[in-house]
């Protein structure tokens, strides 16, 4: 790594990595505290080197994981706030443009939960998959909002993020029934609305979220279930305007097995994709800190907030 790094930002970059900081909103947030960090910390003597050392940290940052377009959005905006021309300056412009980046994410999810929670009814059992921050903003705001709320969670392999899940609702009080991934069909008769997040949405309004969740999109329609897509506007993938596709993470084979068992089972091919594509007639609504939005709508929303595309400020 480039050893204009700072200690701070390496180790958040290894926690990402690892998925110790993992989620889409809770990876922005740490990489914009990061970006604060590696400006703090800087002894950069001149405005370029400043430039050149914060470009750096992003580059580290962004190297982690592909899927989650927040990351790069967080990246974007901190960058941007850089208009100074002195280093004390350009410091004091991270400091800010974090700062408030930090601010406008905590405020986004909870409007966003505010908007959520209005297509809850009381008495509603959901069905989660995966820990989404955003999704569970509207469940908590429909408890806020006095509404009885039960789910149904998903355990989801490999890495059982429905166990997190299942003890954020249960700590607002939402009664938890945990299923293996397999049993979500069965259970979808029970069930008056699928809430997930995401990790990107695509201009076509296709979501990008945790593996399985296409699948559950299909059995959900299937059953006439509603499919709600909790997403703040800064999960929506700029790049996709033009073209570009989102790239899907391939994770390491070990969360599935480990080497020693596959090899007694005779060596099968494991693969191990972290997120797939749900197609947008699958989603019934798109929740955002904006409102809500049909699928195919959110191009509108996109164009607004980032024009016909955007260029990468950490590249050299
Ligand atoms: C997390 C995941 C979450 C989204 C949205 O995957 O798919 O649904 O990131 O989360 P992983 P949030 O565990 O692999 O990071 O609403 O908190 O941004």
């Amino acid at each position: 790594m480039d050893e204009r790094v700072h200690p701070e930002v390496r180790h958040v970059a290894a926690d990402i990595d690892t998925m110790e900081v993992r989620g889409a909103a809770t990876i922005a947030d740490a990489v914009a505290r990061a970006l604060r960090t590696q400006a703090e910390e800087s002894d950069a003597t001149d405005p370029e080197a400043f430039r050149a050392e914060l470009r750096a940290a992003a580059r580290a940052l962004h190297e982690t994981r592909p899927t989650a377009v927040s990351l790069p959005n967080a990246l974007r905006y901190v960058l941007r706030g850089m208009s100074s021309t002195t280093v004390e300056g350009l410091r004091q412009d991270i400091v800010t443009s974090a700062d408030d980046f930090c601010q406008r994410l905590d405020r986004a999810q909870a409007d966003l939960g505010k908007v959520g929670a209005n297509r809850l009814r009381d008495g509603d059992v959901i069905m989660t998959h995966c820990h989404s921050t955003d999704a569970l903003a509207c469940v908590e705001a429909a408890v806020e909002q006095g509404k009885h709320i039960e789910a149904i969670v998903k355990e989801t392999r490999p890495r059982n993020q429905g166990h997190i899940t299942a003890e954020e609702l249960a700590d607002m009080g939402v009664p938890v029934t945990l299923i293996v991934d397999s049993a979500a069909r069965r259970y979808l008769n029970d069930v008056d609305h699928v809430l997930v997040g995401a990790d990107a949405v695509a201009a076509d309004g296709s979501v990008i979220n945790k593996i399985g969740t296409s699948g559950l999109a299909v059995n959900a329609r299937d059953r006439g279930t509603p499919i709600m897509v909790a997403s703040q506007t800064l999960k929506l993938h700029p790049g996709t305007l033009t073209g570009h596709t989102v790239d899907i993470e391939m994770r390491d084979t070990e969360e599935i097995i480990d080497e020693e068992r596959r090899e007694e089972i005779g060596s099968p091919k494991v693969v191990n994709p972290a997120f797939d594509v749900t197609p947008p007639r699958y989603v019934d609504a798109i929740v955002t800190e904006r409102g809500q939005f049909p699928p195919e709508s959110i191009v509108t929303l996109m164009r607004e907030l980032f024009g016909e595309g955007t260029s990468e400020p950490w590249a050299e």
